[in-house]
């Protein structure tokens, strides 16, 4: 086998129609009829098929596979020398209404670089790893980016089996159920370095006709459910001012903030996504509303002053209308920098493929941002057709793809010739 060192792998590139391939072949598990998108929640059957598809992808490349007791998923390649691997990969659960981009587009780019290295019978020094991270979306189960989490030691095994998902299933039944309650050691072994490609998910790289993102920083995350109670009345006889209606409450709070993030201006964001009512029927008022709220910016003071402004809100709107609150923190994750020397050679990779790039801060949430805590760590984005993401609509076009799979690749293998 050639080594790297002796063969200019300049010229490599990866197989666009087999990453696309693979692509459509993983969102077929799920499929969104009448759509390209895909619905594949964490642990459910449908995540159960893709992990199956992907986990058989990575033995028919030779890779060692291991799953760990959260259900993350890692194969790896071995470099000419032992040690650690330079690790990328992503996620391949979906939200419910999911696109067949986000987070697969980096477990199977991974799969591409290898099979791109397989075929030119180049093996790198170093080992490389492809990994898929456990109920990234968090929108069964939250926190989302749990399995990485974990991975890092962020959360112990233990906690994260308890979770409980909001269909009431929980994280370790669940896990058991499909399979994939592995015994690797957990947290995981910190990799040489960790890069993940990824869609924008958002509109800049396409408003600014720039093909990648050389992704500097993700920004902070709070999410939080909120479950306000009432007392449940007759629509028609009780009195406004007799009232006790948490569906005012929480709809007065989902009001709120946003003219909270429009005051905040931008970076702030602020998502009601989640909103339900007991016994939501139309000719009673409700006795519960429970409701999720996801506050984000980049930057961390002003993330803490959304988060007390909106709680300052709920409290004085549901004392005025007789109501209690209970609040639950699903999720609270510090804005993270990137390793700027990795940033640097995405960068420089782009350059040097002869694509436009441009550093930037991710709005999404990532693995990325998890394996930050234990390794050297950046993220290379592509571009999102109208921004459009956690939609089945979400598109990115081939060339796009092919561009931020070439930049991995080659960013890969300049990690593993260090
Ligand atoms: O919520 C997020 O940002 C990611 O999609 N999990
Ligand atoms: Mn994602
Ligand atoms: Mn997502």
């Amino acid at each position: 086998m050639t080594s790297v060192s002796e063969l200019s792998y300049s010229e490599l590139r990866i197989d666009i129609d087999r990453l696309s391939r693979r692509l459509a072949e993983l969102a077929a598990i799920g499929a969104i009829e009448g759509t390209e998108g895909c619905a594949r929640l964490a642990l459910t059957d449908e995540d159960k098929a893709g992990r199956d598809l992907v986990v058989n992808w990575m033995h028919d490349l030779g890779l060692e596979v291991t799953i760990d007791g959260i259900g993350n998923v890692v194969g790896t390649m071995a470099g000419q020398n032992a040690g650690p691997p330079v690790m990328c990969g992503s996620h391949i659960d979906t939200v419910r209404t999911g696109g067949r981009y986000d987070g697969n587009l980096g477990v199977l780019a991974g799969l591409e670089v290898v099979e791109t290295l397989l075929t030119a019978g180049v093996t790198p020094a170093r080992p490389l790893a492809v990994a898929f991270f456990t109920d990234e979306e968090g929108a069964r189960f939250p926190p989302d980016m749990l399995g990485s989490l974990v991975y890092v030691g962020g959360m112990a095994l233990e906690e994260a089996l308890d979770i409980t998902g909001i269909d009431g299933a929980r994280v370790g039944a669940e896990l058991q159920r499909i399979g994939y309650d592995g015994s690797a050691p957990l947290p995981g072994a910190a990799p040489y370095a960790f890069v993940e490609v990824h869609v924008e998910q958002g509109p800049v790289l396409e408003v600014e006709n720039i093909t990648i993102g050389a992704v500097e920083s993700v920004q902070g995350i709070s999410w939080t459910e909120v479950t306000v109670t009432g007392q449940s009345n007759h629509a028609g006889t009780t009195p406004m001012s007799l009232r006790k209606d948490p569906g005012f409450v929480a709809t007065a709070a989902a009001t709120f903030a946003r003219e909270l993030a429009m005051e905040l201006g931008h970076p702030q964001v602020a998502t009601v996504g989640r909103i339900e009512f007991f016994p939501n029927l139309v000719n009673v008022v409700p006795a519960r509303a429970t409701f999720t709220i996801d506050l984000r910016n980049t930057d961390e003071e002003v993330l803490q002053e959304a988060e007390r402004r909106f709680a300052t809100f709920l409290a004085a709107t549901a004392q005025s209308e007789g109501c209690t609150i209970e609040t639950t923190i699903l999720a609270r994750f510090e804005p993270v920098l990137f390793d700027p020397r990795i940033v640097d050679i995405v960068h420089g990779t782009a350059q040097s493929l002869g694509h436009s790039v441009q550093r930037m801060p991710s709005g999404a949430g990532h693995d990325a941002q998890m394996m930050a805590r234990v390794c050297p760590t950046a993220m290379v984005f592509t571009p999102s057709v109208n921004g459009i993401s956690h939609n089945p609509a979400e598109y990115t076009s081939p060339e796009d793809l092919e561009a931020g799979t070439n930049v991995l690749l080659h960013t890969m293998l300049t990690l593993a010739a260090e």
